[in-house]
């Protein structure tokens, strides 16, 4: 049986064998919420539109400095990577997006990899370029990215970086993409090391030359991160350096916020609402962490802040903040230990619950409390709405579309992992 059969037979199944449990679940959600005065149709229509692209760099075992355990099965070129997001499309109807790192992914035969995602059924989202290794050149030392790529003062390694992003909005614009997404390693580890003026110049100096080649409908997006691998100082260290650069670049290019690319405690949902009040919202990098960019399951530490997040994407909207741009949502995490797939199931899982559950806060219990400086009644909106279940609605919304009422143990049930790992082996994925 082909792996697409397995996916389908097991999908259905479960179907047939939950069907009486999710009735029953949903019916009780929608008379809660028909109390708070919350319309559980609405959810499940804009549920079934949210698109949750999966990074490429994320199907195969990650990684850290002290080693990488390598999973069987783990995809071993574009195509196979492409086919595990078809097989989390299948299941969850709310990933059919593929988000590309180059050279991580790179292909001679564009065209024959536009027809393998049309066949697919997946699209390109945002490509990243990759400034932060040295690929081929490690050893032309003014060319290399050791002392930063579009921030370095020497010209070679400046030239080279702006030449590749280039040719990534190249390459992205044959597969079909509009974005290209730009996270910059470029830092220091000791004061002095650089001019922190001299080094946003040229930043913006080579952005200015990428941004300028973009393609209509494209944009730009400039990934904030305090530190790592740079320990002292950091190029692009904060939102509001983000927002420095991407407003000097021009219209169309947006910050890209990645949950883990904040010091402890940052307060991201108002870096959320900052960035859509200056119509900068990108969009996002989806993951959660503990203590620094941990790039774990999305949801899995700190599920609060992802729905106080998801609130304020909420409250944009229907506002019409997005009209001229909708933020891309996008996960980028790593997995030591999880199935690679799995864990893109549970992010994107967290992620539809969270959104659901902002848009069951009531809206009018929030504005009053609000009016009246009422700082308790405004919790008990936000907390009557995070505490409901509403897992119901999420399956809804995907029963709907044809995909699992139960990712995760629809995936196990079809033997997807066992099958590829009998065809591909033992073979470490590209990425970090
Ligand atoms: C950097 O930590 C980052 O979040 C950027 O998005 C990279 O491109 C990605 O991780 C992949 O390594
Ligand atoms: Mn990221």
């Amino acid at each position: 049986m082909s792996e697409t059969a397995r996916l389908s037979d097991a999908i259905e199944r479960q179907r047939r064998d939950e069907a009486a449990a999710h009735d029953a679940d949903f019916a009780h959600v929608a008379t809660k919420l028909a109390r708070r005065g919350v319309d559980p149709e609405t959810i499940v229509a804009r549920l079934s539109k949210l698109r949750i692209a999966v990074p490429s760099w994320a199907l195969g075992a990650g990684g850290t400095r002290f080693g990488r355990f390598t999973q069987a099965g783990e995809p071993r070129d574009i195509n196979e990577k492409i086919a595990d997001v078809a097989a989390i499309e299948k299941l969850t109807r709310a990933n059919g997006e593929i988000s590309l790192h180059i050279p991580w992914d790179r292909t001679d035969d564009p065209k024959g990899l536009r027809a393998y995602l049309a066949e697919s059924g997946i699209v390109c989202g945002p490509i990243n370029s990759n400034t932060f290794q040295d690929g081929e050149r490690p050893n032309d030392p003014r060319a290399s990215y050791r002392f930063g790529s579009v921030s370095n003062v020497w010209d070679e390694a400046r030239a080279r970086a702006v030449d590749h992003m280039v040719g990534v909005v190249a390459l992205g614009n044959a597969l079909g993409s509009q974005a290209l997404t730009v996270w910059l390693s470029d830092g220091t580890n000791h004061p002095g090391q650089h001019s922190f003026r001299g080094a946003l110049d040229r930043t913006i100096d080579s952005l200015a030359k990428v941004y300028a080649t973009l393609p209509d409908g494209w944009s730009l997006y400039t990934e904030h991160k305090p530190f790592e691998p740079a320990f002292y100082s950091s190029v692009n260290f904060d939102w509001g350096a983000s927002l420095l650069i991407a407003r000097s670049l021009g219209p169309r290019a947006r910050c890209l916020v990645d949950l883990g690319h904040h010091l402890p405690n940052a307060n991201i949902e108002q870096i959320v609402a900052m960035l859509v009040h200056e119509g900068r919202l990108g969009g996002f990098h989806f993951n959660d962490s503990k203590y620094g960019d941990d790039d774990l399951t999305t949801g899995s530490i700190q599920p609060y802040q992802l729905f106080l997040i998801c609130r304020e994407l909420v409250d944009a909207e229907r506002d019409g903040a997005f009209a001229a741009h909708a933020p891309d949502l996008m996960i980028d995490a790593s997995h030591n230990f999880k199935d690679p797939i799995e864990d893109v199931l549970q992010s994107t899982e967290a992620i539809l619950i969270a959104y659901a559950q902002a848009m069951t806060v009531d809206a009018a219990k929030l504005d009053t409390a609000r009016a009246e400086n009422d700082p308790a009644g405004a919790q008990e909106a936000l907390q009557d709405a995070f505490r409901t279940d509403v897992r119901a609605l999420v399956r809804e919304a995907r029963r709907r579309k044809g995909g699992a009422l139960d990712p995760i143990s629809a995936f196990r049930l079809s033997g997807y992992r066992q099958a590829v790992a009998h065809k591909r082996g033992f073979q470490q994925a590209t990425g970090l």
